[in-house]
């Protein structure tokens, strides 16, 4: 089989709530680049990639530079197209930001082709540990919501059937301690004890704030709390992480598979958190999530669910997987959520079809 062509473009995506209907701030926008990989074969792949910002063009121009080196190339020999791309352009100016964002979606595209040429759905490829993934709410409960706003939207989450939700400390105009814990069991109060909370500080605290609130917090019975401090300050998340009882996760800002070794040899996560862009696709992706696995760590995924779900079924080590439906809208399907969990798609390859009318309507260029 050989690569024939490569079809890029930019969309401009609504960062908006569907699943509680509570944005912060309605209107806000976040770009995509999104890939199409045709064969000689007859068979396409999709993929997408983002994170670039004011610098989305320069990383869709990246996507068809390192995509231009793909074709007539053949897509089943992934290792090898991957080593191509980076001694042409990663060695140098890499390894990671938009060399490794734009990798990761010629990568997803060329996995999704794979699993179509095989006839079977990827997860079912790449191990097929489960057919069915727990998956968690998130996005809704924002740290900019209000009290009520917040509670509202915890609740509306419950009655759509979500069992697991993620919310946010590190509140706006760094309050106390008291004050944050207080805004963390407002959250909790409203959904009762059995459901799962997640809660993301998004590197906004310092270590020794981090171990003061999540002591303050240890009996709101977190499921996790998520990226307390700086990412890659490993040595001060394992301080975090040996204060506390309550699990801490991180990684969806660590780029490429080697500073996950960091990260895990420090033992500064319970949770190993693997973002599919950023760590370079789902070649890398598998790679991370058997490091985990060695050293007896589970696996959560970040964002983009209707891509994470194939991965989190297949491994032995994978645990939830983060419901952000911003793409949703852009394909013809996606897959359902019964009882608190996604149901993985039979459909060979990815299982996902761009719709048309939405692309066209969310294309900017
Ligand atoms: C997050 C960060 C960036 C984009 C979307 C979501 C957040 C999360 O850290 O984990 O959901
Ligand atoms: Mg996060």
């Amino acid at each position: 089989m050989k690569i024939t062509k490569i079809l890029t473009s930019i969309l401009h995506i609504p960062e908006d709530d569907p699943l509680a209907d509570m944005p912060e701030e309605t209107g806000r926008m976040r770009p995509v680049v999104t890939l199409r990989i045709q064969t000689d074969a007859g068979i396409e792949g999709v993929g997408l990639t983002f994170y670039g910002g004011a610098m989305t063009g320069s990383l869709r121009t990246a996507v068809d530079e390192l995509g231009a080196l793909t074709i007539d190339e053949d897509p089943l020999r992934i290792e090898a197209i991957v080593r191509k791309l980076r001694a042409a352009a990663g060695d140098n100016c890499g390894p990671a930001g938009i060399f490794l964002l734009a990798l990761s979606a010629i990568d997803i595209a060329l996995w999704d082709i794979k699993a179509k040429a095989v006839e079977l759905p990827l997860w079912k490829l790449l191990g097929g540990a489960r057919d069915r993934v727990p998956t968690y709410a998130s996005g809704s409960l924002r740290r900019g919501l209000t009290d009520n706003q917040a509670a509202t939207a915890a609740r509306r989450l419950v009655d759509k059937g979500f069992v697991e939700m993620k919310t946010q400390m590190a509140l706006p105009g760094n309050p106390s301690p008291a004050e944050e814990v207080r805004r963390v069991r407002v959250v909790r109060d409203a959904i009762g004890p059995d459901i799962k909370l997640m809660c993301d500080i998004n590197q906004r605290w310092r270590p020794e704030q981090a171990i003061d609130i999540g002591k303050r917090v240890e009996d709101v019975g977190l499921f996790w709390l998520e990226d307390v401090t700086v990412c890659d300050d490993y040595q001060g998340l394992a301080r975090i992480n040996a204060a506390l009882s309550t699990p801490i996760a991180g990684g969806e800002y660590v780029w490429g598979i080697v500073p996950f070794r960091h990260m895990i040899e420090a033992r500064s996560v319970d949770i190993v958190m693997i973002d599919l862009v950023r760590v370079g696709g789902i070649t890398q992706w598998l790679k991370v999530a058997g490091m985990a696995e060695a050293f007896n760590l589970p696996v959560v995924s970040h964002v983009i669910p209707e891509f994470h779900l194939h991965l989190i079924a297949a491994i032995p080590n994978g645990l939830t997987v983060e419901y952000m439906p911003w793409m949703i809208k852009l394909f013809q399907e996606t897959p359902p959520i019964e009882q608190g969990h996604l149901v993985l798609p039979n459909t060979p390859g990815l299982g996902l079809t761009f719709d048309e009318a939405a692309l066209k309507s969310f294309r900017v260029a």
